[in-house]
């Protein structure tokens, strides 16, 4: 098993990325938690969550296929069955986050309020 990957996003970056914009019109309302899970077949649940500033979404992969998680223009980050990952939000904002293995059918939103 690796070792879990936390990736803490640097205030200016997600600066940037905010003012990058995101105009998704998601039709799911935002679920307050920090944990998404990668449920089986293809699927983040919830898809999209709202968080205060500072904390960080953590993403694990329930799945039997492995998954990544790429929010906006930062790194992707892969995730194997079994594993997660932890991305802080410093800024609020809302993001937009996908597996780039299957962008077709897992995507969904971070709102940091
Ligand atoms: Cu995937």
């Amino acid at each position: 098993m690796r070792p879990r990957l936390i990736a803490l996003a640097a205030g200016s970056l997600a600066t940037l990325v905010v003012a990058a914009g995101c105009g998704g019109s998601e039709s799911t309302e935002p679920v307050a938690t920090t944990e998404v899970t990668m449920v089986k077949s293809y699927r983040f649940d919830p898809k999209a969550v709202e968080i205060q500033a500072g904390q960080s979404v953590t993403w694990t992969n329930d799945d039997n296929f492995t998954h990544t998680v790429k929010v906006d223009d930062q790194e992707d980050h892969k995730v194997e069955r079994g594993e997660s990952v932890s991305i802080a939000f410093d800024t609020p904002g809302t993001y937009h986050y996908v597996c780039t293995l299957h962008s077709q059918d897992m995507s969904g939103e971070v709102v940091v309020k």
